[in-house]
């Protein structure tokens, strides 16, 4: 059976994480913790550690570029751990497992004509490691970052993207699915319609990255571009012409995620390097918006970003993943506020969810001493959400993320309010016991879906719930067998405990920033 398999871009190691690059790795946690919930799923982080970028910054603190990389890997590998993210590999491209076979695909690329030898003159961005044509800079800077840009002229290896362009134009025409948002999409197709140019894909005048393989026909020596080297990450990784067997278990990609300012490496270079090696295009790539602040992208370089650290450490890592993936639509730009966060977790995780929790244990500790009565009659409460599960992990894995936690969220209204309108406390004074134990039973039960539900996205917190339940049933199991009606063994002790969302006062929020 083939995996569910998604990607995040490898992210460069020139300075410290950001909530921004959070962000894309805790989107691709929950697709592949839902994927797993039908199946098999395997997910794809890690590191771009080459080019001229990376050995800048390390060059600035006055170390190897390995040195650095070392060094600042730990951090990035932590600050995953810290929101709660399980990846199952994390790759880095200094590793031999990527070189040699970046090597491999250069090698035969060249061998069957699609690298040759050309000569490049003209503009070259560090800091967004991209090639220019005169006609795109912006004021004769860069137009994605706007930073000045150098003048290259050297002796390169070039792939034949241009001769990719019309079976592209087609590819896109033909597989809407392949690239979302529909305006990133259009905004692809523009540059295709333009036309296309061949990639440089070496440099000469620094040496930070995998060297062209020999050539005994030419003596031009240099490193392969930094993006031709990182693309290949999400084969090289898998086993690609290493092991057949593996790789087709999980190639093409399920998902690849990425900013939107990526889109052309992803949508354009990288399915024409696969036609290349006679490999499928991804089945789709969704380009998602930036995390802004005062209309900006958050970014390293923009001195804009913020301590991801410092974030979970104040709002927990949890209310933030729920944050990121309900404040918009999956796709947007959104702008990133304390204030908005600590309204999430204020209303919708402790007051909604949280106070659930806490008034359906405090009730049945005090009518029925903590444990899980028997279903005598049915309460009718659950009946309508039946295929909630199916259609909730539906819309998760089509990426609309906020879609599905609306869905999540008409269970756990229908659960308060059952509360407020059936009053249990009025069951228990009249001593209409089948009823309370009916109503008890499925809240209950639904609190032990909702712990299902949203474990992919708030992994943490959706155990403790799971614990204060009582249930020894595995929270991560398959939902189609664990997300049945009646799932809750009557004779069960609960065990409340602290509340899952302690309120955040709004008082002494630091601005943004
Ligand atoms: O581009 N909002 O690496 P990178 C949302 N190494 N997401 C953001 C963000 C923001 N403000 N800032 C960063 C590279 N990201 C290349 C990729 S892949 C073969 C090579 C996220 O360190 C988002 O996913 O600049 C973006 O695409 C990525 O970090 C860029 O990370």
């Amino acid at each position: 059976m083939k995996a569910f398999y998604v990607t995040t871009p490898i992210y460069y190691i020139s300075g410290n994480p950001h909530i921004g690059h959070a962000y894309t790795t805790v989107v691709a946690d929950v697709l592949a913790r839902t994927a797993r919930t039908a199946g098999p799923a395997f997910f794809l982080t890690g590191t771009d550690e080459h080019g001229q970028k990376v050995a800048n910054a390390a060059a600035e603190h006055g170390k190897t570029p390995q040195q650095w990389c070392d060094e600042l890997i730990p951090r990035w590998k932590s600050l995953f751990a810290a929101f709660h993210v399980e990846y199952d590999d994390f790759i880095r491209t200094t590793e031999p497992r990527h070189e040699t076979k970046v090597q491999r695909v250069f090698q035969r690329l060249r061998e069957q004509g699609d690298i040759y030898l050309g000569t490049y003159e003209g503009w070259y961005c560090v800091a967004d490691e991209t090639f220019w044509p005169e006609s795109k800079l912006v004021n004769r800077r860069c137009p994605t970052c706007g930073r000045d840009v150098q003048w290259l002229s050297e002796q390169d290896w070039f792939f034949r993207l241009s001769s990719y362009r019309d079976r592209l134009i087609e590819y896109f025409r033909s597989h809407a699915e392949f690239l979302r948002p529909r305006s990133v999409y259009n905004e692809m197709m523009a540059i295709l319609e333009e036309g296309l140019e061949d990639l440089s894909i070496s440099r000469t005048n620094f040496d930070w990255g995998i060297p062209i393989p020999d050539d005994p026909s030419t003596s031009s020596g240099g490193v392969i571009y930094v993006w031709f080297d990182a693309l290949l990450n999400y084969i090289t990784a898998i086993g690609w012409s290493e092991d057949d067997a593996r790789f087709h278990s999980l190639w093409p990609a399920n998902v690849q995620l990425i900013g939107k300012e990526i889109a052309r490496f992803h949508t354009i270079i990288w399915p024409a390097i696969l036609w290349a090696l006679g490999e499928e295009p991804p089945k789709t790539v969704f380009a998602h918006g930036w995390i802004t602040v005062d209309g900006q992208k958050m970014g390293k370089s923009l001195g804009n970003a913020t301590d991801p650290f410092a974030l979970v450490e104040r709002f927990g890592a949890d209310s933030l993943r729920y944050f990121l993936l309900r404040e918009a639509p999956f796709g947007s730009d959104f702008s990133y506020s304390e204030e908005k966060i600590i309204q999430r977790h204020n209303s919708d995780l402790g007051n909604d969810l949280g106070n659930l929790l806490n008034r359906t244990l405090a009730m049945l500790r005090k009518y029925r001493n903590g444990v899980v009565p028997n279903r005598p009659q049915s309460s009718g409460l659950m009946a309508r959400f039946a295929d909630l599960p199916q259609r909730a992990r539906e819309a998760t894995l089509a990426l609309d993320f906020r879609g599905s936690l609306e869905m999540i969220w008409e269970l756990v209204t229908a659960l308060n309010r059952a509360i407020d309108e059936r009053k249990p406390w009025a069951l228990a004074k009249e001593g209409r016991n089948d009823e309370l134990d009916a109503l008890l039973y499925d809240l209950l039960e639904g609190l032990r879906w909702l712990a299902m539900l949203l474990a992919p996205v708030m992994p943490e917190r959706m155990r403790e719930m799971w614990r204060q339940l009582g249930t020894d049933q595995q929270i991560d199991a398959d939902w189609s067998e664990m997300l049945r009606y009646g799932g809750i063994a009557p004779g069960t002790q609960t065990m409340p405990g602290e509340p899952l969302f302690p309120r955040i006062e709004l008082a002494g929020v630091s601005p943004s920033g």
